[in-house]
């Protein structure tokens, strides 16, 4: 069986394939050409909405997340909007920075909705993970993409952009909601 990874983001698609390459499983990359509209209410609407219509193109099994980053002090924002925060993702941190200010509440979540379709658009798995952080005044760290070098994790004492990739992967809201998935994923496969 072959599994499509339905994402244009090149930050995702690395790290998706990271917690997939154990899986004895062909992954594919979605085409460029064909883009989804993301008109759900939640991230797991969006994810399984992704997965679907990608499946549904395609013929095959593909395999979506839909993500963000939730800020308690701007009522969730940028939340379902992360990615169109702004137009490139270092315009994206520039921003929040920007409107969280010198608030003193910097608590963040991260949120990651993973789906997996069928070949003929229902959803066969669906899983969400969070992780819990709070918002630097400003970027630190080089690694990761988006809104990694300001996402600190009190626990580690670093920002997903200090973190190695295995670290990141461990804790992650992607590396939650892929633990999740993971086990189902081999039995559909493997059946
Ligand atoms: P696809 O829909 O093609 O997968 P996208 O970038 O549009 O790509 P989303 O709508 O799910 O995907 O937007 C998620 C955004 O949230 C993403 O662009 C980043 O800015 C941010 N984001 C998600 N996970 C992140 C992570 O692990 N580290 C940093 N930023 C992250």
């Amino acid at each position: 069986k072959i599994l499509i990874v339905a994402t244009g983001n090149p930050g995702k698609l690395k790290e998706m394939q990271a917690y997939l390459e154990d899986l004895e499983i062909e992954l594919q990359i979605k085409p460029k050409d064909l883009e989804i509209e993301e008109t759900g209410k939640t991230f797991v609407e969006n994810a399984a909405l992704k997965a679907s219509q990608v499946a549904l193109a395609t013929g095959e099994w593909a395999i979506a997340d839909d993500s963000g980053l939730a800020v308690e002090a701007l009522n969730g924002a940028p939340g379902l909007y992360s990615a169109r925060y702004a137009p490139t993702e270092a315009e994206c941190i520039v921003r929040l920075l920007k409107e969280l200010g010198d608030h003193p509440n910097r608590n963040a979540e991260f949120i990651c909705a993973v789906a997996i379709a069928r070949p003929d658009g229902s959803i066969a798995v669906e899983y969400q993970g969070i992780c819990q952080g709070t918002i630097t005044n400003e970027p630190t760290g080089i690694g990761g993409f988006g809104y990694d070098p300001i996402f600190y994790v009190p626990q580690v004492n670093m920002t997903f952009a200090q973190m190695s990739a295995e670290l990141k992967h461990k804790i992650s809201h992607r590396g939650q909601a892929f633990q999740g998935i993971l086990p189902q994923l081999q039995t559909l496969f493997e059946s």
